[in-house]
């Protein structure tokens, strides 16, 4: 497989969140967002890590994006924390988080590089949250206010917008199961949630429509390829349920199907929320749906889960290759993916706008060398390039992460990135795979001929 059997128009990157790699919780004016809370809440995060420093992105941006230049990567998708540009999430505009992103933006536009960013990756302004944050239907409204505010400030220059990112991840960890910010639990917030975050990923690409016809605008969804355990019919309803959850729940209503309440009864007691009208307001044409894909998941039938009755079984419990997240490696789960999306009539383009695997990084002699993680990366391209060569969409491949970051409730442990971070220096070390996506990338296009960027590198 070379790079250039996905033709030229394909769009190769890298992807980050503000959260993860921002730090500067409290500088220059920031407000606080949830996961600031959360994750300074104690007993919240894997050995009570916050990411209140994090790599500091904020000072090593131009050094970061430096580095995204040396490998030869086209495309950075960067996310913007509502808190640093709207301290309590409504109405007053902070001038100097603005500032920060124009001098993200200006940098890759520098150097050549396309940025694509996401409005909104789970650090939703505390503010909002003491209103009842997702589960308040007002929430459609802050969010067209700040999403009118980031057009209006950065759509000049650039042109590719994700609205949100895996809202099923931060509804479910969130407002169900309590385990991410903002740790609220239960079925009513969770619905309540969902609805909300459908309502708002619809509402956010008809404000930036309504801003601008050039606009390339996307939205993303956590998806895995769903297998029962057992070939019997309990099985096959629990992988039913478990897909309806996981992967359909919102791009089915986005794309004009509603909700897939029939396979998911559960869904019935939504209505609560849903007022008349709204199943047109979920429904929006985007130009492109990003998937994030990075394992599958095994389902069975089970009596002692609430709602669901059904179970995943852990990669650990099946004696199957795995990363640190306790992820089964199953490179064909992407190919299923591509395909199950593609085969839904309305959806115009898809790009994997994440996919990478969190190993144990070491450094020997300076040098950290990430075969597995190599080795995950190419398998996993080779099954985008097998869905494409059947005709499937795809038009775009982002790996999950540039730098390893804050991953979550499961603090620094996991390392994503193709640079290695030191946490306690700031230190950045480029991984093998970070050398081998250079490789591969190489040629691309004519990069610009800039000062050499090592002299950006702090
Ligand atoms: O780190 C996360 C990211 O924020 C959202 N998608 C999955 C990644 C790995 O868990």
């Amino acid at each position: 497989m070379i790079r250039e059997d996905f033709g030229t128009n394909f769009k190769w990157g890298v992807s980050t969140a503000a959260y993860q790699i921002e730090g500067a919780h409290n500088i220059d004016g920031k407000g606080k967002s949830i996961w600031d809370e959360f994750a300074n809440t104690k007993g919240k995060i894997f050995k009570n890590q916050n990411a209140n420093a994090s790599c500091n992105f904020y000072e090593h941006y131009s050094s970061d994006i430096a580095l995204l230049y040396e490998l030869n990567i086209p495309n950075f998708r960067f996310s913007l924390s509502w808190s640093r540009i709207m301290p309590t999430g409504r109405k007053v505009v902070n001038e100097r988080g603005i500032d920060f992103y124009n001098r993200v933006i200006d940098f890759c536009l520098e150097l050549g590089i396309e940025p694509w960013i996401t409005l909104y990756h789970w650090d939703l302004p505390l503010d909002l949250e003491k209103k009842g944050g997702w589960t308040n239907r007002d929430i459609v409204d802050w969010f067209g206010d700040y999403t009118s505010v980031c057009i209006k400030a950065f759509g000049d220059r650039v042109k590719n917008w994700m609205v949100i990112n895996e809202p099923m991840v931060f509804t479910g960890a969130g407002y169900f199961l309590g385990v991410h910010a903002p740790g609220k639990k239960g079925l009513t917030r969770f619905l309540s949630a969902v609805h909300h975050a459908t309502l708002c990923q619809a509402e956010g690409g008809r404000v930036i429509r309504s801003l601008g016809s050039n606009f390339n605008i996307g939205t993303t969804f956590s998806c895995s390829h769903i297998e029962p355990l057992h070939s019997t019919e309990k099985d096959h309803q629990a992988a039913a349920k478990a897909d309806a959850l996981l992967n359909r729940m919102f791009v089915e209503p986005l794309i004009g199907l509603g909700y897939p309440v029939n396979d998911l009864k559960i869904l019935q007691r939504m209505e609560t929320y849903i007022k008349s009208g709204d199943e047109q307001k979920l429904s929006f044409d985007m130009d492109f749906i990003g998937i994030q894909n990075y394992t599958r998941e095994i389902v069975t039938h089970s009596y002692f889960m609430p709602f669901l009755k059904a179970k995943i079984i852990k990669a650990d419990k099946r004696k199957v290759e795995r990363t640190l997240m306790n992820w089964e490696i199953y490179p064909e789960s992407i190919y299923h993916i591509l395909k199950k999306f593609n085969d839904y009539k309305n959806i115009p383009q898809i790009i994997v706008t994440e996919n990478g695997a969190a190993f144990e990084d070491h450094i020997t002699d300076g040098k950290v060398h990430d075969e597995k993680r190599i080795k995950y990366l190419q398998d996993h391209i080779s099954q985008v390039l097998r869905a494409k060569k059947e005709g499937v969409n795809v038009n775009g491949y982002f790996v999950w992460t540039l730098i390893d970051n804050f991953e979550w409730a499961e603090g620094f442990y996991p390392r994503f990135g193709l640079i290695y971070v030191n946490f306690s220096t700031n230190q950045r070390i480029i991984k093998s795979s970070g050398y081998w996506y250079r490789q591969f990338l190489q040629n691309i296009n004519s990069k610009p001929l800039v000062q050499k960027s090592s002299e950006y590198l702090i």
